[in-house]
């Protein structure tokens, strides 16, 4: 049997070249080399609140998106995490073995919690849903960017416990990162992460942004006070603006180099442009084709919930009987 691969992404937003650099472009990868399960997180969404008209609407773009960018439905199972409603079962299990302590150190808890004066308590519960949706499927990898790679520790920490509590019952996943991409920065603000729910519009680029607005966007990119390209001084803009690059178009290290050493920034930012640009219109093609087929979209959720309703029903009766719950 292939190793299981699990991962997932909140439809808070449009998905960005982060979330696709980061995460997706490897989900589609390595799709034929494993058993994945790919996982809209809306119940991870509602941590903080959403519009109901405008989530529904987010989450039927991004399943449209997943399938754009190459998630074949024939090799991978693409699910609306609250289809299948073991996840918040084994959640609450998790729980229950999960000190507050770990928690409370979790670098995004601490970042959402200072950013609002009051937050619910799912925004603490985070990471034990992730660990739920990653243990349900008893997956072996789960490929994610860089910034969840503390919440895949957690998880591994939370199985290994559970584990050690009541004996063996969950696989302790691996993490799996890629080599380039892995933190995309805000270009607005570089130091930041680029993210789906930040303000202002010269953050991210969609992966659905048309031509004009995504080279609008590079080309407001911050930069430093450098006039052109130096990779032993180039400041966090920059860096990002060549990552952006040599994750779309696969370049080495040395091929980066010579591309684009000395070249002043209005040219890289033009460079980067158009490549971002040519990268993302077969996707964009496909997402206007896959969304112009009516009830396509609904379908492929269903057949993934009914798909994987059995291995996440089957991992929780293992739970309950592992820690003594009544199970018929
Ligand atoms: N900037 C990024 N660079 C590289 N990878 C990223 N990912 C997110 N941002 C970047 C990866 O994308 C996957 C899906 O992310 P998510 O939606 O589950 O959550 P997130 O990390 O919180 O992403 P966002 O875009 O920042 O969303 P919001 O604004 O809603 O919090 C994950 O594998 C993530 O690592």
């Amino acid at each position: 049997m292939r190793p299981r691969v699990l991962s997932g992404i909140q439809p808070t937003g449009s998905p960005h070249i982060g979330n696709y650099l980061g995460a997706l472009k490897n989900w589609a990868k390595i799709q034929y080399d494993y058993d994945s399960i790919y996982c809209i997180v809306d119940l991870h969404a509602v941590t903080v609140y959403q519009d109901p008209a405008e989530l529904r609407a987010k989450i039927e773009e991004l399943a449209g998106v997943l399938l754009a960018i190459g998630i074949d439905p024939t090799h991978s199972s693409l699910i609306v995490q609250s289809s299948v409603a073991a996840h918040a079962e084994l959640a609450w299990m998790l729980t229950c073995v999960t000190p507050i302590g770990w928690l409370e150190r979790m670098t995004q808890f601490k970042a959402k919690s200072e950013a609002q004066e009051s937050i619910g308590s799912g925004v603490m519960q985070y990471p034990v849903l992730m660990a739920a949706d990653i243990l349900i499927y008893q997956a072996a990898i789960v490929p994610v960017g860089d910034d969840q790679s503390q919440h895949l520790e957690l998880t591994r920490d939370i199985a290994q416990r559970f584990n050690s509590l009541y004996g063996d019952t969950f696989v302790v996943p691996e993490t799996r990162l890629p080599t380039v991409g892995a933190r995309i920065m805000g270009l607005d603000e570089p130091e930041k992460k680029m993210s789906k729910s930040a303000a202002g519009s010269g953050h991210a680029v969609s992966l659905l942004d048309p031509p004009d607005v995504i080279r609008k966007k590079i080309l407001r990119a911050t930069t430093d006070s450098n006039p052109a390209v130096d990779f032993e001084t180039a400041g966090a803009g920059v860096r990002n603006l060549l990552a952006i690059f040599q994750a779309f178009t696969e370049s080495t290290d040395e091929a980066l180099r010579t591309q684009f050493s000395g070249m002043r920034y209005g040219d890289l930012k033009k460079t980067v442009a158009e490549a971002v640009i040519a990268a993302l219109e077969p996707i964009q093609k496909r997402y206007r084709e896959i969304t112009a087929e009516t009830g396509y979209i609904a379908r492929v959720l269903e057949e993934g919930a009914e798909k994987v309703r059995p291995i996440a029903n089957d991992t929780v009766k293992k739970a309950k009987r592992a820690m003594g719950l009544y199970t018929p």
